[in-house]
């Protein structure tokens, strides 16, 4: 008889058995804080979200298999923060996902706050020529420079838009005017979706889109009512089986080159932003490697 094994070992999911050489994804957990303006506690998030994972049922009725059987996962080692520069941790960790990237392994990084993101889309540019940067994400990140540092979490758009030519930002509630002007044809606001049927928003983020992308999803997308657990919550948000509904329909049209799913600063003593989290990285892995 199957039993849901809560002192599974401790990696994403609780796997046994993890075998990196036939990983199609490996896990890069990052503990890292040092930009959050707010609130700051995103570097316990990697750690929440896989003790959360651990506890989760595997099976999956939708597809009748157990995910993580059919996609192997291997957990890495986490990525120490660099406290002298955020830039020196950009490039820590576009170091360790290019590592990841030459052995033929889609990156999955765990936040941390969103500056994460700009390292694996460094280490992503160089590998791809041609891919879509697909953001999830409350607030558009879009400014140039922030506290003095170019390389912070309200930064992360600007950043990845010198890499990566074609950017969708999807759910955006909170942007300042200059960038509301200047990226008005890459931000799909929560605004202009509420009027849209499901079918009609999969068919804007796939023609914004390219064959390849890479997703960088900001939990405080949702509505804090589901995931309160951000440093920067923003109200009137997506629920969770709108975001996971855009997932199913965004991946079977198109392939997942990495992903990084960041900000979650879990509450103390509040567990279920923290399993939402894990549930969602692995029905998204579902709907990627499963089709
Ligand atoms: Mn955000």
């Amino acid at each position: 008889m199957a039993v849901l094994n809560t002192t599974a070992p401790y990696n994403l999911f609780g796997l046994e058995g993890q075998d990196y050489k036939t990983a199609k994804v490996a896990v890069l957990p990052v503990p890292y804080d040092s930009t959050s303006t707010f609130k700051v506690g995103s570097r316990e998030g990697p750690r929440a979200i896989i003790d959360a994972s651990r506890a989760l049922e595997l099976y999956s009725e939708e597809f009748d298999e157990v995910i993580a059987d059919k996609i192997g996962i291997f957990t890495l080692d986490e990525i120490a923060p660099d406290y002298n520069s955020p830039e020196g941790m950009v490039n820590r960790i576009a170091k360790e996902v290019s590592i990841v990237l030459e052995d033929g392994k889609m990156p999955l990084l765990l936040g941390g706050e969103h500056t994460i993101a700009v390292g694996a889309v460094k280490a992503i540019a160089k590998k791809y020529k041609d891919f879509s940067v697909l953001h999830f994400d409350a607030h558009a990140d879009s400014r140039d420079e922030f506290m003095s540092t170019k390389y912070c979490h309200a930064c992360v758009m600007a950043r990845i838009r010198e890499m990566c030519k074609s950017c969708f930002s999807v759910g955006v509630r909170s942007i300042d005017k200059d960038s509301a002007h200047e990226h008005e044809k890459e931000i799909f606001y929560l605004k202009d979706m509420r009027g849209m049927d499901g079918k009609k928003i999969i068919d804007t983020i796939l023609k914004n889109t390219k064959e390849n992308i890479y997703i960088t999803l900001d939990l405080d997308v949702l509505d804090p009512s589901e995931m309160p657990s951000t440093g920067t919550p923003e109200p009137d948000g997506m629920c969770y089986s709108q975001l996971k509904s855009i997932m199913k329909g965004v991946l079977a049209k198109k392939k997942l080159i990495g992903m990084d799913v960041n900000e979650l600063n879990p509450i103390p003593g509040m567990v279920a932003p923290n399993f939402l989290a894990a549930k969602l990285i692995y029905q998204t892995l579902g709907y990627a490697f499963l089709k």
